[in-house]
């Protein structure tokens, strides 16, 4: 029997209802239970075809991306068992055989049969769409937000699932083919502790691939475990033998000394500052370094708000307010009318705002954008006071931090000179074209091209083989600069951005104008390698940070040269990718079959160049979305500095993730 009766409620109407249900799953009589089976069957049926209907709808997409937020889903129910306060540890586990487990010693999901449905609650939360998040209202659930549908969204998707539930010194266990029950949840045998343990395969019907990513979810991981202090959460890749333990009792102070640990930071300590009011939690931990670009992240429920909102508004107001202020105060203004804008005081500032609000609302393109009028004037009231409190109490820190927005603002001001210089020169609005952009004959934006090309030789083959009637061409040489360790001032300075910036014709920062864009199609061309895909990164970030608009109206493309050519005989075939080599290897045999690997575009004379990248009616373009472009900058801020060899993997496995993508 159950040992529930008089155990302190939990939160959850779903659960509690299964437990209102007095039956453990196996004192049931299998015979009674098939009989109401028939009509849930065909509901849970209607559901979950939905779900393999329509998968994007419910994981945003099919490609490697919606793959890891399978993997996300199911963390993130442990995650809300840890929040709760009754699980302390999360394994993640790549399997050799490509299934992934996630496991936590938490109470364990209710077995116990559920009154309304008959059948163990297990299977409900296992099969029924959405039944933990309309049942259960747990305070700041993580589900409801992005991506919040449910572990039966996965199992749906998945070719397989299994689940394993240690509650009361007993194992339950169930298995589903693409979420449909094999039998009902039966007991296996005792066990000791409790917690619950989900394994899938992802099913490769829905997804372009199934196989996982050690950095993508190492680095998910890394963050939910910063943002969740206390919690231990462990990967492991079976595969490769490769594991992390994450744990954090410092939590986003500890976020922020990782982001800032290649940097100089300004004062020894992350200011943190934390409040609830009405329910709403909110934490900030924040520390200034020498560059000067701002990194401000933000998160509610978990969830990377990368589009900002209420909380960020809060957030950037106070800011500004309180150093004004304090700058006043403390006389360390030297004029009256000093001011500081809101960017003067963020310039070098790294800064994670995590909120837990009970009924986020998400809004924006991607959903990632906070609505909740209420929590702008409460982080607002918070930073506001907090803030001033600290500076009052750490003079030195407060005269460092104001010192610094100074600068920026002052900077700020002669870069502003700086251009109107460059303006006056010509130097930014078209009439003076760089010597080294080989333009097109036509002067219709909406039918030009641009090539950002990688290297003077990739760029003289791209120049011969072009149609110069609407493809224009500009080599780039070298690395563009790094935008997070300079001012505006030394990159409206910098040559190759200058050139980058007169052909496109929009200029930059505060003078964009995309009406001025000479091409709406600005196309980025780099070998298929780890300089390659830096060089990418670096022009994302750079476009990201300046001329945003360009990419959130798709004028950005990243090209996708061919990997291989592959003869036999006469015939000629390029290959974009090692799986399409590997196929069509098979297909053709190994007798007189010769294999070419193209490491840069160099290598390729200008009519195949011409074949295989450039001309529209073969060639494919990857559109970059403003969500690459976020995942580009955040890979740079939260990356930079750490150790060249591991972060050029890095870049370069996630840089080959944004030419993945479909247009
Ligand atoms: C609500 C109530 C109880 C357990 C859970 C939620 C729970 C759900 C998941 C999902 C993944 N891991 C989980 N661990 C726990 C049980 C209530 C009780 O036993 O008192």
């Amino acid at each position: 029997m159950l040992e529930n009766g008089q155990r302190p409620w939990t939160g959850s109407e779903f659960y509690r209802d299964a437990l209102d249900g007095d039956l453990m799953v196996e004192e049931t009589s299998d015979g009674q239970r098939k009989e109401d089976y028939g009509a849930d069957k065909i509901q849970v049926l209607e559901g979950l075809q939905a779900v393999r209907k329509r998968p994007a709808m419910y994981i945003g997409s099919t490609d490697v991306r919606g793959l890891h937020h399978l993997v996300y889903e199911v963390v993130d129910n442990s995650i809300d068992e840890a929040l709760a306060g009754y699980c302390s540890e999360i394994e993640v586990r790549i399997n050799n055989d490509g299934t992934l487990s996630v496991e936590d010693n938490g109470r364990g999901i209710p077995v116990e049969i559920h009154s309304k449905y008959g059948k163990s609650a297990l299977e409900i939360a296992m099969t029924v769409l959405h039944a933990g998040g309309k049942f259960d209202s747990s305070a700041y659930k993580v589900s409801g937000g992005l991506h919040g549908v449910g572990v039966s969204c996965v199992n749906g998707l998945s070719e397989w699932m299994e689940v394993r539930v240690k509650r009361v010194g007993r194992e339950y266990y169930q298995k589903y083919l693409r979420g449909i029950p094999l039998e009902p949840v039966k007991m296996i045998g005792p066990a000791e502790g409790r917690g619950t343990k989900v394994t899938f395969l992802a099913d490769s019907e829905i997804f372009e691939t199934i196989e996982f990513e050690y950095d993508t979810l190492q680095m998910r991981m890394r963050e939910l475990a910063f943002l969740n202090k206390g919690i231990t959460i462990k990967l492991i890749d079976k595969r490769a033998e490769r594991e992390d333990v994450f744990h954090y009792d410092g939590g986003i102070v500890e976020f922020v000394r990782y982001i800032n640990r290649n940097k100089t930071s300004l004062h020894p300590v992350p200011i943190f500052l934390e409040g609830e009011k009405d329910g709403v939690i909110v934490e900030i931990a924040m520390q200034y370094t020498d560059v000067y670009i701002e990194n401000v992240f933000s998160f509610v429920n978990n969830i990377n708000t990368h589009e900002g909102g209420t909380h960020m508004s809060g957030f950037k107001a106070a800011m500004t307010r309180t150093l004004n202020d304090y700058g006043r105060s403390s006389n360390i203004f030297k004029r009256i009318d000093e001011n500081l804008s809101g960017e003067d005081t963020r310039e070098g500032l790294t800064c994670i705002i995590s909120c837990k609000v009970p009924e986020p609302q998400f809004e924006g393109q991607t959903k990632t954008k906070l609505g909740n009028s209420e929590v702008k004037g409460i982080v607002e009231s918070l930073v506001n006071e907090k803030l001033s409190e600290f500076l009052l109490e750490n003079p030195a820190v407060a005269r460092g931090i104001l010192e610094k927005s100074l600068q920026a603002a002052r900077a700020r001001e002669a870069a502003r000179k700086a251009r109107e210089l460059t303006r006056r020169k010509g130097i930014f609005d078209g009439s003076g074209l760089p010597g080294k952009l080989a333009d097109c004959s036509s002067r219709d934006p909406a039918k030009c091209e641009i090539y950002l090309v990688e290297g003077d030789s990739a760029g003289g083959s791209a120049k011969q083989g072009r149609d110069r009637g609407f493809q224009a061409i500009l080599p780039l040489r070298g690395k563009i600069i790094n935008v997070e360790k300079a001012r505006l001032d030394k990159i409206v300075a910098n040559k190759e951005i200058q050139t980058m910036v007169t052909a496109i014709g929009t200029s930059i920062a505060e003078e964009f104008d995309i009406n001025k864009t000479r091409y709406h199609k600005i196309i980025i061309m780099t070998d298929a390698d780890v300089d390659g895909a830096h060089i990418r990164t670096l022009l994302l970030t750079f476009f990201f940070r300046y001329m945003r608009a360009l990419i959130e109206s798709g004028y950005i493309y990243v090209a996708q040269p061919p990997l291989y050519k592959i003869k036999k005989g006469k015939a000629e075939h390029y290959v974009y990718n090692e799986k399409a080599k590997d196929s069509l290897v098979a297909e053709l045999g190994p007798h007189g079959t010769s294999l070419q690997r193209y490491k840069g575009l160099g290598e390729m004379n200008p009519i195949q160049l011409w074949e295989t990248t450039m001309d529209p009616a073969t060639r494919t373009l990857k559109r970059v979305t403003i969500e690459d472009a976020v995942a580009a900058d955040e890979v740079f801020s939260m990356l930079m500095g750490e150790a060249v060899e591991p972060r050029r993997e890095f870049i370069e496995t996630h840089a080959r993730e944004v030419t993945n993508l479909d247009i």
